[in-house]
């Protein structure tokens, strides 16, 4: 039985005509549906010749390709659990998530071999392979021995298919375990709801998708790429978000994704105009807060109305504003910027006080979810996933919200103290244990600054021990040695305090507050 992995599901998408082009990059380079599945059964019979045992881990840290995509699938074909890395982690980062994960199996770039490797093996993983984005590396080159027929490994919908690590507020960061069925009801959920199509389009195969996203995260890597191939549809692959580009590609395809900061960027194209969108069909937003300056804009511009979904590492899409009319929800078809729309059908949302207690409509509280999208605990922390839920088995978001009378969800800000900058999130603790054990600070605040262009992003507050002289610039330079290069305070301020509540606890909002133009034009 193999009905239940969830590659199984996606490659039974697949058109009937396997020469048509699945994915198309931005060079120029075109993969056929054949394509992708021959070189996924070549790279699933690899990974499955190692004889690792069931359930190992294959952790990737490699820059955007198609065949860093193949890699995803080839571990779901395998039934191995994917562990994807964010390109800018740094040693101490990568150390600590191959510490924790113990994958059998590491997959780095040729450039950083030396490193990772040293790392890896330290950990007790057997195997690093390389992967560049130039079509080489040892991964290509073994798999190449392989044969390009395969049947994919028998997977439950509860074993595991990947784990996201998400930072934590306190503490080190948690590997967030999601399985086969969390993935694959998530995306058939999405093909409905979204409308996805297989006719009519710009080739009158149905949707194509550009892809401009990293795939490290479940925005790029589960809703891009579930989406396009559960519905056999086309995408347009960008290794890296251009505006120009992206526009100058929309005449081709009928579907975009994108956190806040692709919109904005696009917006300052000139290029972007209502002939430059005349094929597109549905502009998606999501991961941050997408501001109603740029909804409004956007509309303007192009005549298109964004739809706004909210979702997360833990639990893949949650809500989603309305792509046409729900029978739901009489009427309600309209698109409410400002608002994340309505939970998916099978997704359980609720607002709950402090207390505990259901808030009644329109007034805000804690956003609880439960449904089969929702994660099934974090990696070898038991306690801390009993924390994250509550007795009758709801998961609590660390997201604040309410519902209005309509049913539109509105997220107005987080319980957790978290930095969401250009659609990546930055833990202010994390941030702030750095600068702490730097010799000469004695502590040190991390906020979240408005943004033009990212949306928000960290400002380090400092104070210096009595004596000590510190220099900002030194403080960002040793950040920028040891932390991911989006994670690094945009500025940094020595101040001689803190501003303290009567408990002594910093308040971080009133912070904020004072630096809350500092971005501002
Ligand atoms: C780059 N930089 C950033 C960010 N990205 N600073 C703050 N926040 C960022 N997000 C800085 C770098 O540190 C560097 O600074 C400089 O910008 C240039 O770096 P580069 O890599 O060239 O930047 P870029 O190519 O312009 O990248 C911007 C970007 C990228 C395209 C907006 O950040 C991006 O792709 N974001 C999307 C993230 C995403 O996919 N999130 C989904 C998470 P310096 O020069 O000083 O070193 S999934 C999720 O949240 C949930 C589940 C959901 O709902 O989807
Ligand atoms: P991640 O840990 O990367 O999965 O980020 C998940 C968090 O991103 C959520 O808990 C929200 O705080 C935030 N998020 C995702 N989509 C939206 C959205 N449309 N509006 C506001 N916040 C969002």
């Amino acid at each position: 039985m193999t009905h239940n992995n969830l590659f199984s599901a996606l490659r039974a998408a697949f058109p009937a005509d396997m020469s048509a082009t699945a994915v198309e990059t931005d060079e120029g380079l075109r993969y056929s549906w054949q394509d992708l599945d021959r070189a996924t059964a070549m790279m699933a019979n690899l990974l499955q010749s190692l004889d690792l045992p069931g359930g190992s881990r294959v952790a990737v840290q490699v820059e955007k390709s198609v065949e860093a995509m193949v890699l995803y699938l080839a571990c779901l074909r395998a039934g191995c659990v994917f562990l994807p890395l964010n390109t800018a982690y740094q040693s101490a980062e990568i150390e600590y998530f191959i510490g924790n994960a113990e994958p059998a199996v590491v997959v780095c770039s040729g450039a950083n071999f030396g490193w990772v490797s040293k790392i890896a093996f330290k950990a007790g993983t057997q195997h690093v392979f390389t992967l560049n984005d130039d079509r080489t590396g040892s991964l290509l080159e073994r798999a190449a021995h392989h044969s390009d027929q395969h049947t994919p490994v028998s997977r439950q919908a509860d074993d595991l298919a990947a784990i996201l690590y998400t930072s934590g507020t306190t503490g080190r960061s948690k590997g967030a375990m999601l399985t086969h069925g969390n993935l694959l009801s998530n995306a058939l959920t999405l093909k409905d709801y979204w409308g996805w199509t297989s006719t009519g389009g710009p080739d009158g195969r149905g949707d194509v998708l550009i892809h401009a996203l990293p795939i490290f995260h479940v925005h790029g890597l589960f809703v891009a790429i579930h989406g396009a191939l559960i519905n056999g549809s086309k995408m347009i692959w960008m290794a890296k978000f251009d505006p120009k580009r992206v526009i100058a590609r929309m005449k081709e395809a009928t579907v975009f994704m994108g956190v806040p900061t692709l919109y904005v960027r696009m917006l300052a194209e000139p290029s972007l105009d209502k002939a430059a969108v005349r094929q597109m069909r549905l502009f998606i937003a999501g991961s941050a807060p997408l501001l109603i300056e740029t909804f409004s804009e956007w509309q303007q511009r192009t005549g298109h109305t964004i739809l706004e979904r909210y979702g997360m590492s833990e639990t893949a899409m949650l809500t989603s504003n309305p792509y046409a009319a729900d029978p739901r929800y009489a009427n309600q078809s309209e698109r409410r910027g400002g608002t994340v729309g309505f939970p998916l059908p099978g997704v359980s949302l609720r607002v709950r006080g402090d207390d505990g207690q259901d808030m009644p409509v329109g007034e805000i509280g804690g956003i609880q979810v439960q449904g089969p999208n929702v994660f099934k605990g974090y990696w070898r922390m038991p306690e801390k996933t009993a924390e994250e839920f509550t007795t009758d088995g709801f998961f609590k978001t660390g997201d604040v919200g309410k519902v209005d009378e309509r049913g539109y969800v509105t997220i107005v800000g987080r319980s957790k103290d978290l930095i969401i900058s250009g659609g990546y999130n930055v833990y202010p603790a994390e941030i702030e244990g750095y600068i702490n054990e730097m010799p000469g600070v004695a502590e040190s605040a991390v906020i979240g600054v408005s943004h033009p262009d990212f949306g928000e992003v960290g400002v380090a507050v400092v104070i210096a021990k009595p004596g000590a002289s510190l220099k900002p610039e030194a403080i960002v330079a040793d950040l920028k040695a040891k932390l991911a290069n989006f994670k690094i305070p945009k500025r940094c301020f020595v101040v001689p305090e803190l501003p303290r509540n009567t408990m002594g606890k910093v308040q971080k909002n009133l912070l904020r507050d004072q630096y809350k133009n500092l971005f501002s034009a």
